[in-house]
């Protein structure tokens, strides 16, 4: 069979697949024509989204939810964002999917097929809070550059894998490991094979905590494709562009990583407060590590409609990076007299933990209602914008919905 013949008939098959019928007058499509349907992806269809959801760029794919589709206790794929750097791997091979670990600080560089992964070691299963250290950046003034992300770039799914650390141990890691840092099988922009788009990680104390996985399985089910099929470091609490997609190695390091987006200005902020505006040198800048508590209120949907005498019960989900959320409270008086919710303990620790509330309302008009988390060590969501950075990483403002009352 020439190559050209069997390249329109890849065509074929993947044009039927996404109409979910025949390709009618298929045998006409002329060579090396992509039909419409495989030159526009629609992403809701092919991530499987909400249509809710928020598209802010296509190459890369970056999809951003909502507050209010972010009810469930452990988030569905429909609802999580999606958040890509490059584009996505191509060609996935899962038969031969294999994960290296090497590096300076290794004695020997080992490499795991899938099934050695899932038969050599015992396997669990969290529920981990993954929020993009940009969520929020859109309210950041002056404006940072990147992804405008309003608040819907955050998720709390339950990952089912096996523990780095016991990898790593399988591994033998010498005394000078400081950090780890992934790779992976996406594409840089440029499609140049010598570039990656992004190649984090994290401190070896971080890599070898308990809920610290390289996942094989979301919500019960093979990872979707946009969330790193077949293999994914999972690192709750911490921004998530440390939990790396399409995984195939990761290197142990005795000096911190200094893959792409680990250096520079990239999820960093000021170690020090600055000005807005201000210009920060590269030197002053720090790794982001643990999130700031934060919080979502998931329900009702901003804009709620009530009669004066009724009731509202509104209810959502706070964390706190490493932390736990040991308190959590409502205002309707935009921050002046506050009043405390329910909170659940996390289902396992950097799971995100889930808030209620009924509250009545005095009289005819509009209202606001704010939430504001307190972490474990006494540190509360700011009100409104927290110190502004250069990337504007780290808004964790107390999420408001408006409710009118007539
Ligand atoms: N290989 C790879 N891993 C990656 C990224 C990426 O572009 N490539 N993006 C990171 C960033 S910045 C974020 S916020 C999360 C997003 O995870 P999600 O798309 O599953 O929501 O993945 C992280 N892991
Ligand atoms: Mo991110």
């Amino acid at each position: 069979m020439q190559r050209r013949d069997f390249i329109s008939k890849t065509i074929l098959a993947s044009a039927t697949l996404a109409a979910g019928t025949t390709i009618v007058y298929g045998k006409y499509l002329p060579k090396g024509y992509k039909p419409l349907i495989l030159q526009d992806p629609d992403p809701f269809s092919m991530f499987k989204k909400d249509k809710e959801m928020l598209v802010l760029n296509d190459k890369p794919w970056n999809i951003e939810s909502k507050a209010h589709l972010l009810n469930d206790d452990i988030t569905p794929n429909k609802a999580m964002f999606i958040r890509n750097n490059g584009l996505l791997p191509e060609n996935i091979d899962v038969e031969n999917w294999t994960l290296t670990i090497d590096g300076e600080s290794v004695s020997k560089t080992k490499t795991y097929t899938l099934n050695d992964l899932k038969s050599k070691f015992k396997q669990y299963t969290y529920q981990l809070t993954l929020e993009c250290g940009g969520n929020g950046r859109k309210e950041f003034n002056p404006p940072a550059k990147g992804n405008q992300w309003g608040l819907g770039a955050v998720h709390c799914a339950e990952w089912t894998g096996v523990r780095l650390r016991d990898v790593l141990e399988d591994v033998e890691i010498k005394e000078d490991a400081v950090y780890i840092g992934y790779h992976a099988a996406d594409i840089h922009l440029s499609r140049s094979p010598d570039k990656e788009p992004i190649s984090r990680g994290c401190p070896m104390k971080k890599a070898l905590e308990d809920e610290t996985l390289i996942a094989f399985e979301m919500n019960g089910e093979a990872i979707p494709i946009a969330h790193g099929y077949p293999l994914r470091l999972v690192a709750g609490g911490w921004p998530a562009s440390v939990s790396g997609k399409w995984i195939n190695r990761i290197s142990i390091r005795n000096i911190v990583h200094d893959g792409t987006k680990m250096t520079g200005q990239a999820y960093r902020v000021p170690c020090k407060p600055v000005a807005p505006g201000e210009k920060v040198a590269d030197k002053d800048m720090c790794i982001i590590e643990s999130m700031p508590v934060k919080s979502l209120i998931t329900y009702p949907k901003t804009g709620a409609m009530l009669k004066l005498g009724q009731e509202l019960s509104f209810n959502g989900h706070a964390w706190a990076g490493d932390l736990e959320v040991a308190k959590m409270e409502y205002s309707i008086d935009f921050g002046s007299t506050w009043h405390e919710c329910e909170i659940t303990a996390p289902k396992n620790r950097l799971a995100w933990q889930h808030f209620s509330a009924k509250t009545s309302f005095p009289e005819v008009g509009y209202y606001e209602i704010w939430a504001r988390a307190t972490d474990s060590n006494g540190k509360s969501q700011p009100m409104v914008l927290p110190g502004w950075n250069p990337k504007g990483y780290l808004n964790n403002a107390c999420h408001r919905i408006a409710v009118k009352v007539s």
